[in-house]
């Protein structure tokens, strides 16, 4: 086997757009024969994680299983796709110190909260400003902006910010450390 693997870890609010962009870069790796999977938050929420909540050690809990199954699927030689709001730094940090130097690449969609909550894709801003939900991210429950993150993937900037186009940065830099 030629590929090496690594942990891509995507995070940022609701709405910013992780998923997307996980989606995006997956498909292309998939069109250059490469291996990759993704581990969305929302997703395993449903399963491995469906006893946990959104409260603070929930969420830290959240972030270490998917911190765990990430390193054996980079072990293994996949490019591991981690998407979640991920909004402690702490928690994040754990994730990235279970692997090797250089192989946990974290991604900060950097997209302003009123472009997320004008989004609004599932209502879930206009449920949390009603005080239908309790605790969530962005209003009433902390997100802490990576550091030092490898990449920072903005909504404006030079190029119009699609999908595709932020997974195009992120597979320029794997390009760049060697991992394609
Ligand atoms: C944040 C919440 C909440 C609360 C439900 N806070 O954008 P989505 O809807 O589709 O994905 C979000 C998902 C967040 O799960 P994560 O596993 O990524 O979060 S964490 O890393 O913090 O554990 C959102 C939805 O669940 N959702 N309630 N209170 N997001």
């Amino acid at each position: 086997l030629k590929q090496k693997g690594c942990v891509i870890w995507i995070t940022g609010l609701s709405a910013s757009g992780k998923s997307s962009v996980a989606c995006a870069l997956s498909q292309i790796l998939y069109r250059r024969g490469k291996l990759s999977y993704i581990l969305d938050g929302d997703n395993v929420r449903h399963g491995l994680n469906r006893d946990l909540s959104f409260k603070a050690e929930d969420r830290a809990e959240n972030i270490r299983r998917i911190g765990e199954v990430a390193k054996l699927f980079a072990d293994a030689g996949v490019i591991c796709i981690a998407s979640l709001i991920s909004p402690y730094r702490r928690d994040r940090d754990a994730c990235r110190a279970l692997l090797p130097d250089g192989d946990f690449i974290e991604v900060f969609m950097d997209v302003p909260l009123q472009v997320c909550e004008a989004r609004d894709p599932k209502g879930l801003y206009k449920l949390a400003r009603t005080g239908k939900i309790k605790g969530f991210t962005g209003i009433d429950d902390p997100y802490e902006p990576p550091l030092h993150c490898e990449i920072v993937l903005t909504h404006k900037g030079g190029i119009d910010g699609s999908p595709s186009e932020m997974a195009e940065q992120v597979v320029s830099y794997l390009e760049e450390k060697g991992y394609l």
